[in-house]
């Protein structure tokens, strides 16, 4: 397809922002600045950013533990963002749910256990169909999470009443410290689809443009009633399961390799070949990026922890 250089680079600055905030918060985390665990999602941002760029306004999403960067692709305020990192009240969950529970109005967030996001992504495209409403929802899982009951449940309902959900895998090749081939019966997630009737594309998670193309498809074939999609984007998380990890599962050759495939160095490389940006704007861009960053972190740290009056707010019982 032919894009517009505008809209190359607008692609582009979405996916170096969801970089530098991935580095930054790693950064951060081992500062001892951020409380709690973090799963990095380095590596893997065009997956997180080619999924939610095919999005329009009035679309959902559901992210992953490791999809922090999509909630700023989605629209979120990085402020907000930093406060949930860092447990502050002004945060979108008042502090009380750190980076997995980063939500909005079209962000449902995710759920801590694995597998919850298949039925609740699954609900929200339920209740979209009877309000007679034209969005979808797109659900970002893990390859693993795909070995959840709840995957096969909702895979099921989903495809048999064309609800417009879009279930996106970003498989990294682990969960945890397994690899895919000791914990999962099939070589492509996407070769569960077919048991549910759902038409189903393998896609180079790695290449911004293949998944913003794939889920773009995808979209089109929800909201034209037909239902349900399975995309899954192939791709490499470049740390370990969260910070801490010693990774003495994989080799360090194996993770070489997949960085030679880097996600944003790939685009970038692509677009300055094609005259799309310079290496001057690409310096101007990273600054501006930069600054937005830093002011959201003292922001952030700036603000208010959560009272004792807030602990039992916002709880649905
Ligand atoms: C029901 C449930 N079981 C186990 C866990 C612990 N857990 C957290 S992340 C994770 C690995 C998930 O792997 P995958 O879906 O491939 O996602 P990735 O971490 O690779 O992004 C597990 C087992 C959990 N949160 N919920
Ligand atoms: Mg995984």
């Amino acid at each position: 397809m032919n894009y517009s250089g505008g809209f190359l680079q607008n692609m582009y600055v979405n996916l170096l922002k969801a970089r530098m905030l991935e580095e930054k918060i790693v950064e951060l985390y081992h500062q001892g600045r951020v409380p709690g665990s973090v799963h990095s999602g380095v590596g893997e941002e065009a997956t997180f950013v080619g999924g939610c760029l095919a999005l329009n306004e009035d679309d959902y999403m559901m992210t992953t533990h490791r999809a922090v960067c999509a909630n700023w692709t989605k629209g979120i305020e990085i402020n907000k963002i930093f406060c949930d990192l860092f447990g502050k009240k002004e945060g979108t969950n008042c502090g009380k749910g750190a980076a997995i529970r980063i939500c909005s109005e079209k962000v449902l967030g995710m759920s801590g256990t694995q597998g919850g996001v298949f039925v609740i992504a699954t609900g929200a495209a339920l209740s979209l169909k009877l309000l007679n409403k034209k969005s979808v929802v797109l659900a970002f899982f893990g390859d693993n999470t795909s070995n959840r009951g709840t995957f096969h449940e909702s895979l099921n309902i989903a495809s048999l009443w064309k609800l417009p959900v879009i279930f996106l895998c970003d498989n990294n090749q682990y969960g945890i410290s397994i690899n895919i081939k000791d914990s999962t019966s099939v070589e492509n997630i996407a070769d569960r689809g077919v048991a549910y009737n759902i038409p189903t594309k393998i896609v180079d998670g790695n290449s911004i443009l293949a998944v913003y193309e794939a889920t773009k498809e995808a979209v089109n074939h929800a909201k034209s009633g037909n239902g349900p999609y399975l995309i899954e984007a192939k791709t490499y998380r470049f740390r370990g399961h969260m910070e801490g990890d010693q990774r003495s599962y994989r080799t360090r050759e194996e993770e070489s390799q997949w960085m030679e495939k880097c996600p944003l160095r790939r685009f970038e490389n692509k677009l300055l070949e094609q005259g799309v940006i310079t290496d001057t704007w690409i310096v101007t861009e990273k600054n501006k990026i930069e600054k937005e960053i830093e002011n959201a972190i003292s922001f952030a740290e700036n603000s208010i922890d959560p009272g004792k009056e807030d602990l039992f707010k916002d709880i649905y019982a």
